[in-house]
């Protein structure tokens, strides 16, 4: 049962270190790589260097990150594999797709 409980310990463990941070810089009304690939588990950092406050918002709800201002950031952790499609909703021509697989 030990082991088992070590086990478990470290695959959490390693699971954290392996996740990543990837970063998605809002700039002149775009979203900055447009197409974002992950992995499950890893997180995406929005961060807004625009004039302009944008928010993410998922196409399907899944998540969103309410109004960024001008200068700051929002952080999501995606755990499962799916291709989320997203966009500002003040500006509903800035689209950006979240690939997690
Ligand atoms: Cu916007």
């Amino acid at each position: 049962m030990y082991i088992f409980y070590t086990i478990s310990i470290l695959a959490i463990l390693l699971a954290q270190v392996f996740a990543a941070v990837h970063t998605v810089v809002i700039k002149d009304f775009s979203f900055m790589p447009q197409v974002v690939d992950i992995s499950p588990g890893d997180e995406v950092t929005w961060a807004n260097k625009d004039s302009a406050d944008h928010t993410a918002t998922a196409d399907a709800g899944s998540f969103d990150s309410g109004l960024i201002a001008s200068g700051m950031s929002f952080s999501h952790t995606f755990t499962t594999a799916a291709t989320l499609s997203y966009h500002c909703s003040i500006h509903p021509f800035m689209l950006g797709t979240v690939k997690a697989a």
